[in-house]
């Protein structure tokens, strides 16, 4: 603790000169919480049908041995993850994760019932919760889900969402902070279709019927993909598509971050949809050549990510959500890598010299925003870091991954 105070004083005077106050940072980073989607603790498999396939064009790979196989498991993992990060976190749930006492609800019967008991586990683990409506894994998911000429399966899926809403809607209002609900469905097509314009017709209609009932302590956002597996040519639910409903209807449009070509800048995508749709929301991953879901790290992508977020002045405005499910390494590993990660951005963009590059830059300073800019990643952030995490008593470093053993030694490995 000596050396991690001597560190950070030496650091806070060097950020000093750049006129920031690190111990103002820290606090802000303490308060912005993250939600952590719960489906990296069981590969996306959920209570309804656990030994079901996962499907709609998202895959889990691998199969490292330890995964959660019920609620109490899911939620230990999720417990075990929040003693290892600072700051208070939210935890996004699917539909799929509801408390079904082992009967089988179907999609379009589930209710706040089911959801009862997140809501208190949550709340006495001081976490918030966030909702997804689910359309994969099930038998009526096929290709096409809210956009289905299908009466039939389309109205299933339309009550699926509305429910979901709904539901949503009641653990706003119970945890006293809005419960964000994504929308994503997978609806697309393999092979070239002639019926473009069709599907998202009968798409925005969904919508228009779903988003009728207007709530308070709820918050819709929509997601939109590049493509699926399986779904290759045709994504009904596309950016374009999403963006255009999201800005007509004032919803947030939900940016996962391995949902678009590889070589277009997210980041850049936060400053257009600020001045055109009430809120962002996130789903950080970290796409390898597809949409791969691998675990967040600390690249360029996610620093960009984070610097756009505190540059925009957007704080209140992004939520940060996290969106990946590696199954070939300790899950619970792969939880507290990637949220600290995505901190370790935050916190790097925080404590950016922001002020003085933008004189920089209104004066034509350009090789001066270069340098400083430049010089800048190799601030002393890791000994704010280290500060920030011993004042919260987490683990310092690596120490996390010691713990994360021991955990697996003691719970994870036991599993069958
Ligand atoms: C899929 C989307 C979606 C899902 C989760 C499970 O490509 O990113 O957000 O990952 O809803
Ligand atoms: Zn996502």
């Amino acid at each position: 603790m000596e050396q991690i105070k001597e560190s950070y004083e030496i650091a806070k005077k060097r950020y000093e000169k750049l006129g920031i106050n690190t111990d103002e940072v820290i606090d802000k980073l303490e308060n912005i919480s993250i939600s952590m989607h719960c489906w990296q603790t069981d590969d996306v498999s959920g209570f309804e049908n656990p030994e079901g396939q996962l499907s709609g064009g998202i895959q889990a790979t691998g199969n490292y041995p330890g995964k959660a196989r019920n609620m109490e498991e899911v939620r230990a993992d999720i417990v075990k993850v929040s003693t290892l990060i600072a700051g208070n976190h939210r935890v996004n749930i699917h539909a799929i994760y509801g408390d079904f006492g082992g009967k089988f609800v179907d999609r379009d019967q589930i209710d706040i019932t089911h959801f009862q008991s997140w809501i208190d586990w949550a709340k006495k683990n001081n976490l918030k919760l966030d909702f997804n409506s689910t359309s994969f894994s099930h038998p009526k998911s096929g290709t096409l889900t809210l956009s289905n000429p299908n009466d039939e399966i389309r109205n299933f899926w339309i009550e699926h969402t509305k429910r979901s809403r709904a539901i949503a809607e009641e653990i706003g209002k119970q945890q006293g902070s809005p419960c964000i609900m994504n929308l994503w469905i997978h609806d697309g097509s393999k092979d070239i279709t002639v019926n473009r314009l069709e599907y998202r017709r009968i798409l925005k209609e969904s919508l228009d019927d779903i988003f009728e009932t207007k709530y308070e302590n709820m918050k819709d956002c929509i997601e939109a993909k590049l493509f699926g597996i399986g779904a290759e040519s045709y994504t009904v639910g596309s950016y374009d598509f999403y963006l255009g409903y999201g800005a007509k209807n004032n919803k947030i449009v939900t940016l996962d971050t391995g949902h678009f070509h590889l070589t277009e800048s997210v980041a850049d995508k936060i400053s257009s949809l600020l001045l055109f749709t009430p809120e962002v929301m996130l789903h950080v991953s970290r796409p390898i050549r597809w949409d791969s879901d691998h675990v967040t790290t600390m690249n360029d992508d996610t620093l960009d990510l984070a610097r756009e977020i505190i540059r925009c002045g957007a704080l209140d405005k992004v939520n940060i959500g996290l969106d990946y499910f590696d199954a070939s390494i300790n899950r619970i590993g792969a939880y507290v890598v990637g949220i600290r990660a995505t901190q370790k951005c935050l916190l790097q963009a925080l404590l950016e010299p922001i002020e003085t590059l933008r004189q920089y830059e209104a004066n034509d300073q350009l090789f001066e925003r270069l340098a400083l800019l430049e010089e800048a990643k190799s601030l002393p952030w890791t000994a704010v870091w280290d500060m920030f995490c011993a004042k919260n008593n987490v683990p310092v470093g690596e120490e996390y991954i010691a713990e994360i053993q021991a955990y697996e030694n003691e719970v994870t490995s036991k599993r069958g």
